[in-house]
């Protein structure tokens, strides 16, 4: 459950949060495929309450396990996997199988009977969501969680008043492997458990073993296990740890994008960021998914986000260059309040990031497109390039300039200190020009960004004055010229 199947030649996932499925369609086709982007997180595919005002967490209170959402119908659905499949794209789907919604008088208001984005309705008090069908007896009996030491209450208590389903039951367990198994057959290479930590490993392990193989006629290997990453946050201070999940599948490593932010802010020297990775604490390479932000933490105080895009587009150019984890990017939507949910017309229909002739430069209507930014999207090359190479040739100043190459094909400097660097700086890449990939783009034989001389015994002199927008130079060799 530990391999993401990406497409060979391929490492960087981004997290299409909100998007309609015939938009991200469109994005595989036209630019997540041909940038070499490996596969897309969406949001769940689960039919959900409609809470008012349309909060973008109401996608996390399910009503049914049918198809339908702002996002898309199940035809759409498929349509997109099968199109991203064909462009080298895979697809993961946010899974919610710790709970369903909470009670109508923390939704609703007045209304007692919900009804969900698929039409489908349920009486949230009685527990009674007759689309699954599950009623009362499928549930935990409600307690909240008071203590997050306590094991029992985070797995059979309710996070936020959600209410809590019981995996033991082998009811539950059907009803949630025969929605997951479904999917898994529509053609999609993996899944996101949300909020793992809340459900007994024991009883995801079995529920995992269930789990088809992916699917052949979506041209996936025979026996290929879907990829598992699953949502533990642990940051060390709590009883339950992500080492109780990491047997079982992949884990988001939460510590990862904390550590690089603390880098990047200058609270901890860059010079130290050489080896993160085990040696810190952190997940093992191969079972680690990591990010800068997510969905949950670009909301709070402190977090590196595209609000801050001069730092943001370094830590993120940090993640992508160094080795360690898979690396997902996240693609936000603006807002002003936590609550906000994403760019709808009044009627609550999703508007499209695309804009019109689909355009793949900018981005419309209130969303931000991260993972189209040059600074981004262009380390996401540099990583396919980089591909397996350790680290060779690591340089830094003591303090926060560091430099170093990915064995002989990629090599990348950052200054992060309020200092000029201009300096010769050893490589292990072949003797050449090449076209900085942060400042620009070489486009056929002619570079618009900074250039990069590489002599014959691998040095190069590098410049990066404090202050500039983009304190980072990366080449790798299929930008020399
Ligand atoms: C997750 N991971 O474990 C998701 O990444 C996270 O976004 C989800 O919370 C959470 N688990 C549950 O799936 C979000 C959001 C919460 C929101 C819940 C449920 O972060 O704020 O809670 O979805 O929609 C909201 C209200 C909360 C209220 C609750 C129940 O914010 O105040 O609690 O609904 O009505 C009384
Ligand atoms: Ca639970």
């Amino acid at each position: 459950f530990k391999n993401p199947n990406y497409t060979p030649g391929h490492d960087v996932m981004v997290h299409l949060f909100e998007w309609t499925w015939s938009d991200i369609a469109v994005e595989c086709e036209r630019f997540l495929g041909p940038k070499g982007y490996a596969g897309v997180q969406v949001s769940p595919v689960q039919e959900n309450v409609v809470v008012p005002k349309r909060p973008w967490w109401e996608r996390y209170q399910t009503i049914s396990y049918q198809w339908t959402t702002r996002s898309g119908n199940e035809t759409q659905f498929r349509d997109m996997v099968t199109r991203c499949n064909k462009a080298g794209v895979r697809i993961y789907v946010d899974v919610i199988i710790n709970h369903m919604s909470a009670n109508p008088e923390n939704l609703l208001k007045e209304r007692k009977t919900a009804s969900g984005t698929g039409n489908s309705t349920a009486d949230l008090g009685a527990r009674n969501y007759s689309a699954v069908p599950y009623n009362n007896s499928d549930f935990h009996a409600p307690c909240s969680i008071d203590n997050w030491n306590d094991p029992f209450q985070v797995r059979n208590c309710e996070l936020v008043g959600l209410h809590d389903l019981d995996q033991k039951e082998e009811y539950v367990r059907g009803k949630i492997v025969e929605f997951l198994n479904k999917i898994i057959d529509a053609g999609v290479a993996g899944i996101r458990v949300d909020a793992a930590k809340h459900i007994w490993p024991g009883d995801l392990s079995v529920i995992y073993s269930r789990l088809h193989n992916l699917s052949i006629d979506h041209d996936f290997l025979p026996e290929t296990r879907p990829y598992i990453y699953q949502e533990v946050i642990d940051m060390g201070s709590e009883v339950i740890s992500k080492h109780e999940y990491n047997s079982l599948g992949a884990v988001t490593e939460f510590r990862y994008g904390l550590e690089v932010t603390s880098g990047i802010r200058g609270e901890k020297s860059l010079k130290w960021f050489k080896n993160i990775g085990e040696e810190w604490g952190l997940l093992a390479d191969k079972d680690a998914l990591i990010f800068i932000d997510n969905h949950d933490t670009q909301r709070h105080p402190g977090v590196l986000t595209h609000k801050e895009p001069r730092l943001y587009k370094v830590a993120v150019a940090f993640m992508l260059a160094h080795p360690y984890g898979k690396p997902r990017i996240m693609s936000s939507f603006s807002f002003e309040n936590s609550d906000q949910g994403p760019p709808a017309d009044s009627l609550g229909n999703l508007l499209s990031p695309l804009g019109e002739n689909n355009n793949t430069n900018g981005c419309a209507d209130g969303w931000i497109c991260e993972h189209r930014w040059r600074q981004i999207v262009n380390m996401v090359e540099f990583r396919n390039v980089a591909a397996k190479e350790p680290i060779c040739e690591w340089w830094d100043n003591w303090n926060n300039q560091i430099a170093f190459s990915r064995g002989s094909r990629a090599f990348v400097a950052i200054n992060a200190d309020q200092l000029n660097l201009n300096r010769r700086i050893k490589t292990c890449l072949p003797e050449g020009v090449y076209c900085d990939v942060i400042s620009g783009n070489l486009e056929g034989k002619s570079c618009t960004g900074k250039k990069l001389v590489i002599d014959a015994d691998g040095f190069a002199n590098v410049n990066i004055t404090m202050g500039e927008e983009d304190y980072v130079v990366a080449v790798h060799i299929n930008v020399s010229f």
